[in-house]
Parts: structure tokens; sequence; C-alpha cells
């Protein structure tokens, strides 16, 4: 049975979180539950002065944790013909510049067949290949040159719900008894109104959708066009593990399983309680059976294949995290949480001690078994350095290095956004016109219904909204920054006349060459991926200070997240520290740090 512990550690303050799992024990040979008492005690006093995370990391290397991820969203990444969007034959003319870049491992989101309601988030045929983007062909193509190029390539499985215009869903909707029909969750009319269940996209908000052709309601978490999936259906599972394989037996090297907390649902539809939305993961996914699925698809097809598999979201608790990465558990290898992206997104601003607290609770946490991602930005968020640093003239190169200099220097596999590598910036548009989000546009739809506020939502989108990380990769300075001959399909960041890669090639100082060198010298110190991360300074709402320690190895990162200049203090002997890379000219040595500095020191 496993045994959690919640202790305090060296320095105070810093959370950690065990889990021993001791399955010799037999509890029914012990009196009684003072013994369990004693024996918890024991374990968790002995786990919280154990160093935790230095060699248990390290006695499990593995190509994922040691890889850097880059992720191209490939609509917006570069147009090969012209029509505005980007494709396949785009990426596959610039596969140069991702190899330039250092990186292991390109995550490319959806690609195959899709109306596109959510950019390819809606699949309606997951063995072939969306028109726009171009055909098998190109796939395989683009597959070859990556491998030729000793980079990996992961796919996005979007599994939760399929397009409403797949063929399963067609016939699932054509008849009660159609043999579809349970491929989906469907609520038939004459049982009333199924309880209430928010939708992320609906314009109304409701994730039921009335469907008088067989008079009964469907749900979709998502848009109404992303009816969910009924992984209850063992015929369905074995459809997408045969979807799985195909693309497997093709060689590629990873999933990245979309919004899979939500695939196992309580499917009795009950009443849930009110505000039940500040918790969807717990009360929309997360069920017991998840961990089924996971372990049936693991054994039916993942254990077949050298790949890795990151889950989006991490459910509601360290333990959910836990038991869907732990390596005893033979499920996925990592999992992305969202407690640190969401860190003030409703506010507009974040405090760097709550940043700091949530980082260093989750490294605790798996720091002897697991693994996580570490980003910063995605396609459904808003460009990192527009969230998390300063986009302003002044600041936006240093902050850009400081926030890189973060993500290479953390525990977990990065996952690093196209475009931030240039210092990419949120595009802020003013007409809601210029918007292509689903999201976006249905959330402004559903307010203007209900009569809500639509010129602070518009305000709010200029800093949250997923299209101002979506804009096209600013390749030069001409008039679509390179991207395309034609109308870009989300305009082009007026601002690629100074932030684009072909300049800052050039540009020994550029935010694009600090990239590759932070990302050469996480390639060169193993102990940047593996080693034991303590918290420093714990208190300075300033600056964050950490060690990354391993087999004696010790490297120290100290970032100031502020505009103005401030001090840290490590209580460490910087006289033999060593610079290994700073976003300024001469690394500061004296605990004194300039605007968004960033420094690497190897302390011997
Ligand atoms: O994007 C979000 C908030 O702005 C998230 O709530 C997001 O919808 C959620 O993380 C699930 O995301 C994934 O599935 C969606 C798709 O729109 C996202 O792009 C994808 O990452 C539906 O498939």
């Amino acid at each position: 049975m496993p045994i959690f512990c919640y202790c305090q550690a060296e320095p105070p303050g810093q959370d950690v979180f065990a889990k021993y799992s001791i399955f010799v024990l037999n509890m029914n040979a012990m009196s009684n539950y003072i013994s369990l008492a004693i024996l918890t005690a024991i374990v968790c006093i002995s786990s919280c002065q154990a160093p935790t995370g230095e060699t248990a990391q390290l006695n499990d290397r593995k190509w994922w944790k040691e890889a850097i991820v880059y992720q191209v969203y490939p609509r917006s990444f570069k147009d090969s013909d012209g029509d505005g969007i980007g494709d396949l034959k785009g990426i596959i003319s610039k596969l140069d510049y991702i190899k330039s870049l250092g990186i292991d491992v390109v995550w490319l989101n959806p690609i195959y067949t899709s109306p596109n309601y959510d950019n390819g988030y809606d699949i309606s045929d997951y063995r072939n290949i969306m028109t726009e983007f171009g055909t098998m062909q190109d796939f395989d193509n683009l597959l070859k040159g990556l491998h030729e190029r000793n980079i990996k390539l992961i796919m996005d499985l979007v599994v939760n719900h399929s397009s409403a215009e797949h063929e399963w869903f067609r016939k699932s909707r054509s008849a009660r008894n159609n043999p579809y029909r349970n491929y989906y969750h469907w609520w038939p009319a004459e049982k009333g109104k199924p309880a209430p269940r928010f939708s992320f996209f609906d314009v109304n908000g409701d994730a039921w959708e009335y469907d008088s052709l067989t008079d009964a309601y469907y749900l979709h978490y998502f848009a109404e066009q992303q009816p969910d999936l009924n992984w209850e259906n063992p015929t369905v599972r074995k459809e997408i593990y045969d979807i799985m394989k195909f693309w497997g037996d093709k060689g590629i090297d990873g999933f990245r399983l979309d919004a899979f907390q939500y695939a196992a649902k309580d499917t009795t539809f009950s009443t849930l309680p009110l505000d039940y939305e500040k918790n969807i993961a717990k009360y929309y996914g997360m069920q017991p059976q998840l961990h089924t699925y996971l372990q049936e698809m693991n054994q039916e097809v993942l254990r077949q294949y050298d790949v890795m598999t990151v889950a989006e979201g991490a459910g509601s608790t360290l333990a959910d995290a836990h038991a869907l990465v732990d390596a005893d558990r033979n499920e996925l290898n990592m999992a992305y949480h969202f407690d640190a992206i969401d860190i003030g997104k409703e506010k507009g601003s974040y405090s760097l001690l709550e940043f700091k607290r949530v980082y260093s609770k989750w490294d605790s946490a798996f720091a002897d078994d697991g693994w996580l991602s570490i980003y910063l930005a995605n396609h459904d968020n808003a460009r990192m350095v527009s969230r998390f640093g300063n986009d302003s003239e002044e600041f936006r190169d240093r902050s850009s290095k400081m926030l890189t200099t973060f993500i290479m220097t953390m525990r977990g596999t990065p996952y690093y956004y196209y475009g931030d590598e240039l210092g990419m910036t949120n595009i802020r548009f003013d007409n809601m016109e210029d918007y292509r989000d689903i999201e976006t546009l249905n959330k402004f739809k559903k307010l203007k219904l209900e009569g809500g506020d639509l010129i602070q939502f518009k305000e709010k989108q200029k800093r949250v909204a997923r299209d101002n990380g979506r804009t096209p990769f600013q390749w030069d300075n001409t008039s679509s920054a390179g991207f395309t001959t034609g109308t870009p399909w989300l305009k082009v960041n007026p601002n690629h006349k100074t932030i684009n890669a072909e300049a800052q090639d050039k540009d020994q100082n550029s935010v694009l060459n600090y990239f590759r060198a932070a990302v050469k010298l996480r390639k060169e110190n193993p102990v940047l991926v593996y080693g034991a991360y303590t918290l420093l300074d714990k208190d300075n709402p300033d600056v964050y200070a950490y060690s990354r320690e391993q087999n004696g190895e010790k490297i120290l990162v100290l970032l100031n997240f502020q505009g103005t200049s401030a001090t840290v203090n490590t209580g460490i002997d910087m006289r033999n520290a060593n610079v290994l890379l700073g976003n300024y000219p001469n690394a500061s040595v004296d605990g004194k740090l300039r605007p968004y500095e960033a420094v690497i020191y190897k302390l011997d």
C-alpha cells in the first residue's frame, strides 16, 4: 500500500512530498492502527531527512528526460504554397533552422484531416493529413528529414473528442440503434434535460447539444463540433489503439495526449456541486478507470515502440499526477500541469513568490519518481515574454533570455514554443474581426448574449487570447515576415520588422543565439537534467535563486524577475564561482543583479 508523507525540508519552507510504496507490508498482520502510525512516522521522518532527487532520477536515465522539445504550430510556421496557411512542406524547408537550435524533439500540433473549427483539434480522419497542410507523402518526407537530422517527432493525439464530421459521429447520430451510437455520450431527451455540464467553447456555455434527429443530447466538453468520445466502449479504445499503431509503425517518436484527463468521466452524469468549474479536472475527468485505459494503451501500443508520451493536464492533486507518470505505473512518461501557467492569468500580474512556491512544490513532489515538463508557453497561452517577462522595447530581449534561462535550468523536460526563441510578443488585436480562435470568438458571442462588458473582454483578450501566441513565425522583415507570399490566415505581428530570425541569426547577442547557447549548456550538463533542485533565498520577492546538484557537481542559477536592480542572498561563497552563461556582458558576482539579469554559475 502507498504511504504519502508531506513534510518541511531544508532549506526551511521547501516542500517535499515523498511517496513510498511498501508492497511487502502485510497490514492484516499488524495488530492495530497504532502500528501503522508508527511505521508511517518512521518512513516519513527518514524520507524528509534524506536528500531526495539526486540519485533516484539519475538511476533512471531516459532519452525523453534529457530531450529538449520544440513545439511547432504548423499553421503558423512556414507556408510553402502561398495560401496563407503554414504547411508540412514549409516546415521541411526550415529543417536546417530547427536543427540549428540544438533541440532534440519536435512536437507538432494536430496535422490530421479536420474541418478546423478548433485549428485541427477537431479531427475527422485520424489517418490522413489536413489538405491545407499537404499530403501523407509530405508527412513521410518531414519525418525522414527530421530523423536524418537526429530529431525526433511527437504528434498530438486528440482522442477525448473527435470532430462532429468524423464518420464515427455521423453514424452515431444517424439512429439510436446504429452500432456507432455508443462511440459517444448520448442522453435520450425523454429522460429530461441532463444535469448541467459547462463547455469550454460553447456559445451558450452548455456542454449538452440537443440533436433533433434522434431526440437526444450529446456531450461536448469543448465546442459543439467536438463531441466527446466514449472511452468506456472497448471498441472505441481499440479503434484509438489502432490509430496509434498506424503512426507508431510510421516511425514517430511519441504522443502528446490532448485533454486526456477528461477521457474517463463519471458517466452517470449526476448533478455536480456548485462551483465545480473551479476544480474542473476533478469533476470532469480523472476517474479511476483512466488508469485502466492507460495501462491497456501501454500494453497494446506504447510498450511496442520506443516512444515518449506526455499528458496534457495532470489531474487536480499531486497524487493524481503521480498516478499518471510514475515509472512503476506503466502509463505515461510525463505530464504537464497547469498550476504554474495559470498563475495570475485572471489578474494580469503574478507574484514571483507564488511562482517559486508552485515550481518548488512540483519539483519536490517529483524528485524521486515521475517526471514533468517545464514550459512557459504553448498554443493555448499568450507569448512567454508578454506573460511572464516584459515585452517593452527596453526589456524584451533581456527578459526573454532570463525566462529561457529558467526553462533550460529546471528539472523536467523543457517544452519550448516556436517563436519564443526570438522573443515574439503578444499581438494585442484591437478588433474582434482579427481573431480566428474559436475560444475567443465564442466567448465574445456568449458575453454579448448575456449583455456582458465587451470592452473589458476585448482588453483582457489582448493579454490572454490564444491567438496572441499563434501569429506567424517571424522569419524576416519583409511584408509577411517571410511566412507566406499570400495573405496570412492570422495577422503577422508588425514588430517582425525588428524581431525576426534573419536579423537575430547574425547578431551574436540576440535572443535567438542566447537560446542556442542555453540549449547547448543543458545538453552538456546532465546536472541540469537530473540534479537535485534547491530553492535559495526563498522569501526574496524579486529574485529566483536555486541550485542544481549531482555527484558533487553544483550549479547556481540567479534570475532577477524585475525591471529594477535587485539583490540576492544565497549564503554561497562565490569566490570560486565560474559564469557559464549570463544575459549581460559581465555577469554579476556580488549578489547584485541588474534588471532581468540571469546568470548560471558553476560552483567548485
Ligand atoms: O486553452 C485553454 C484555455 O485557454 C484550455 O482550457 C484548453 O482548452 C485545455 O487545456 C485543452 O486544450 C487542448 O484541447 C483543446 C484545444 O482547443 C487546445 O488547443 C488543446 O491544447 C480542445 O481539443
